[in-house]
């Protein structure tokens, strides 16, 4: 893992699996004066990448990652309502997210809703494990603007094919943008998503590219 000295506290307090730890320095941030998004962006996806490979690595295991999920999820839980009070009025677009069927990871899927709503997006978040005729009901239902899908297994690129197949069967026009571990810009154009992002902020920079232009 990357040298623990380098890093901010808040990352590191998520790093160590500390959530009262992490409170306190997202707070201290926000004293500072700190930008939600730029604490989001900086401290809290980079806190989880790093624990993402430390697991890879078998550093650490599945207890410890779930620890520091919690951590960072009492960070995030701080930084959300800052988030839509900093954005500019009424949001003017709605997004649907969800991690695909057979998925049970929720943490990079929380990072871009949470992202997205500090981009002034309100976003109705379906949860994990959404088959395609849920991520299909929700779209006719509620309209949106965007419809994201997060899978985080490649044995679940297959449910995002068939979530995307099936929001496309609906004749809504939307926006629908992927991501997660392995989904790729090939793969997203392959299974005719709108757009393709590799971290959180790369998807509020994908969400305004798209929405500038009319959905298909
Ligand atoms: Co799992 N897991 N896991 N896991 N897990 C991975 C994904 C894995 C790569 C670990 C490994 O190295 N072997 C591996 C997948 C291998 C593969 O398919 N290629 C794996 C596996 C195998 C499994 C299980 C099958 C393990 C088992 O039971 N044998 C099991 C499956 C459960 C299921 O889903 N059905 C499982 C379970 C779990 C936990 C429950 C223990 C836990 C999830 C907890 C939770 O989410 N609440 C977990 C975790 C935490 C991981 C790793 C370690 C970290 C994932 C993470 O949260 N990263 C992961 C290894 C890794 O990625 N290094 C791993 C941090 C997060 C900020 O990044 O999610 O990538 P990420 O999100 C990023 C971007 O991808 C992107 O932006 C986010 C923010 O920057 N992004 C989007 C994500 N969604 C997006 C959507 C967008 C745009 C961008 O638009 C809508």
């Amino acid at each position: 893992m990357q040298s623990m000295q380098e890093l901010d506290p808040l990352t590191l307090a998520i790093v160590e699996g500390r959530r009262e730890q992490a409170i306190v320095e997202t707070q201290r941030w926000l004293d500072r004066g700190e930008d939600p998004r730029l604490i989001i962006e900086r401290y809290l996806g980079l806190g989880m990448t790093l624990v993402g490979e430390a697991f890879k690595k078998n550093e650490i295991y599945v207890p410890e990652m779930l620890i520091a999920a919690r951590a960072m999820k009492g960070a995030l839980a701080l930084l959300e309502p800052r988030l839509s009070a900093s954005s500019l009025g009424k949001p003017r677009h709605l997004a649907l997210i969800g991690t695909v069927k057979g998925d049970l990871h929720d943490i990079g899927k929380d990072l871009v809703a949470a992202m997205w709503r500090g981009a002034g997006i309100a976003v109705v978040d379906l949860g994990v494990d959404v088959s395609a005729e849920s991520f299909a009901e929700a779209t006719v239902e509620r309209r949106p603007d965007i419809v994201g899908m997060s899978a985080l297994l490649t044995t679940t690129m297959r449910s995002m094919r068939e979530a995307a197949a099936a929001v496309r069967a609906t004749g809504i026009p939307v926006r629908i943008i992927v991501g997660g571990a392995p989904i790729s810009d090939e793969f997203a154009a392959d299974i005719k998503a709108d757009g393709w992002a590799l971290d959180a902020g790369m998807a509020v920079d994908v969400a305004r590219h798209l929405l500038a232009s009319p959905a298909r």
